[in-house]
């Protein structure tokens, strides 16, 4: 169904999604410190397929990387120079007619090293530019408060979030940002894939594999201290702009029982709980779900509990949820029977019945819409889709244009079944397609894994013009934001 009248509430927000780490560059400019995705570097013989020895930083990386000044080498230092391009990309997002623009403000732009008492002011003066380029066009700020970017010697210093020191230093940094950017930010999201600090660990949580002898307990205390951040912060919030709302987020791992075979299905409620519940059980419930107690007793995990934390949980619960959704995943009990194919943050397993991307991510509409109504089902808050998108090769064809026609398909798709959500009964406030520009690939660093409405010409080796190019779905989503994605239609 492409043509129809309109089942989105006319307030909705339709945009699109960047973070500081995988755009800005400015890497060092104006008292900016050096953040853990300044470790991420670009690996021309990556196995697409087959990302986790990508996604293992190691010590020995760690501090290659911080004694390196290369930028090329590792891209998210330059991102696509949204420093400097800041006002062109927001006029673009609203001549799309964007009514949100997410976007996220770097921890060490702010504090350095993430330990100072006092803020950076030039990287608040940036975020003011920011700021009012997005108000001159009538769209709401989407801020990411924590999006995979805190300072590098908090991980040095602290061994990152297994510190419960850092809780204080984040809402240092979230309190100023409240304080200095007060009523001009409505919606703002704590922590960008919270669950990442399971999958993605460096760059979530700023644990390091090798520096541990008790990796999983670490994983998990970190993320308590997250979730406590992610409650005070939500407290100060409230305090300071009663009408702006704090959003939790998870990067969303629908999966499927392989069989009918109730073993499958077992394991599907396993990783269901695990992978994602526990995360928005506690961030919306405000506690610790009876499930974690089999899954910290199988793992030898013990979260060590301050005096308060329990009651600051269930006191400031997030007042609506985020995710992102790309893909969907198999739950067997039996996984070695199946292909494994790669996936956001981690691998999976074979679908038989969906098509994948270059990059191996399972491409399920109809997944979204029965993601939508099951986290409406358990939770009756509003939902907010941060990220959804294809990462793709685009190219630029001899008339300068890039016809991605794909991307028109898998996001028309997929705001078909939102639309089937809403008339489930779903609260769905929003839609912020990652990514609005084409940026550096969070989970692999290329250039080359595009997921823009804008084309930025820009190679994996931080070759190109930087020039920016309106690809077809720019006009495609222009027209879907037009008819308040009542006409979905190619052409
Ligand atoms: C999510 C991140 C985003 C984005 C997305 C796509 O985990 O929140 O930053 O990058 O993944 O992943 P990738 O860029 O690795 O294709």
């Amino acid at each position: 169904m492409t043509n129809s009248t309109s089942i989105f509430p006319k307030n909705f927000l339709w945009g699109g999604a960047i973070a500081a780490c995988q755009t800005e560059g400015g890497y060092g400019k104006n008292g900016r410190g050096m953040a853990v995705s300044d470790i991420s570097f670009y690996d021309s013989q990556i196995d697409r397929q087959d990302l986790a020895k990508h996604r293992n930083i190691t010590t020995e990386k760690i501090e290659a990387a911080i004694t390196d000044p290369d930028t090329k080498r590792y891209p998210k230092r330059h991102g696509i120079d949204f420093y400097h391009h800041y006002k062109e990309d927001i006029a673009l997002c609203a001549e799309m007619g964007f009514k949100v623009f997410r976007f996220s403000m770097a921890w060490s732009r702010i504090f350095p090293t993430g330990d100072e008492l006092t803020p950076n002011q030039e990287g608040l003066a940036f975020y003011d530019a920011v700021l009012t380029e997005i108000e001159k066009y009538g769209m709401e700020p989407l801020v990411t408060i924590s999006h995979f970017e805190m300072p590098v010697a908090l991980v040095t210093n602290y061994c990152g979030w297994t510190d419960r020191k850092v809780i204080q230093l984040f809402t240092r940094f979230a309190e100023t940002l409240f304080t200095h950017f007060g009523q001009r930010v409505t919606y703002w999201i704590s922590f960008n894939e919270i669950n990442a600090g399971r999958f993605s660990t460096f760059k979530s949580t700023g644990v390091v594999a090798d520096k541990t002898d008790q990796y999983v307990q670490d994983c998990y205390q970190a993320v308590h201290h997250q979730f406590v951040a992610a409650a005070l912060i939500t407290k100060r919030l409230h305090e300071i702009n009663p009408k702006a709302q704090m959003g939790c987020m998870i990067a969303r791992f629908t999966t499927y029982p392989a069989t009918c075979n109730p073993d499958d299905v077992l394991q599907m409620m396993h990783d269901d709980q695990y992978d994602n519940f526990f995360y928005t059980d506690v961030m919306i419930r405000g506690a610790y779900p009876g499930y974690m107690n089999r899954f910290f007793k199988e793992n030898d995990v013990a979260i060590q509990w301050a005096d308060g934390d329990k009651e600051l949980l269930a006191t400031h619960t997030a007042d609506y949820l985020a995710f992102s959704y790309y893909m969907s995943n198999i739950s067997s009990a039996n996984p070695n029977e199946l292909d494994q194919t790669d996936a956001n943050l981690k691998k999976g397993l074979k679908n038989p019945y969906l098509e994948s991307s270059a990059w191996g991510w399972q491409i399920d509409p109809k997944g979204l819409r029965y993601t939508l109504n099951n986290l409406y089902d358990r939770y009756q808050v509003p939902l907010f889709i941060v990220e959804n998108g294809i990462g793709a090769e685009d190219y630029v064809t001899t008339d300068g244009k890039i016809h991605d026609t794909y991307r028109i398909d898998y996001l028309q798709k997929h705001i078909e079944q939102m639309r089937e959500a809403i008339v489930d009964g779903v609260e769905l406030i929003g839609y912020t397609m990652w990514s609005s520009l084409d940026i550096v690939s969070s989970g692999t660093s290329e250039m080359s894994k595009r997921y823009g409405f804008i084309y930025v010409d820009q190679d994996d080796d931080g070759n190109g013009t930087l020039s920016r190019s309106k690809k077809d779905s720019f006009y495609w989503y222009q027209k879907v934001i037009a008819s308040n994605g009542a006409d979905l239609s190619l052409n």
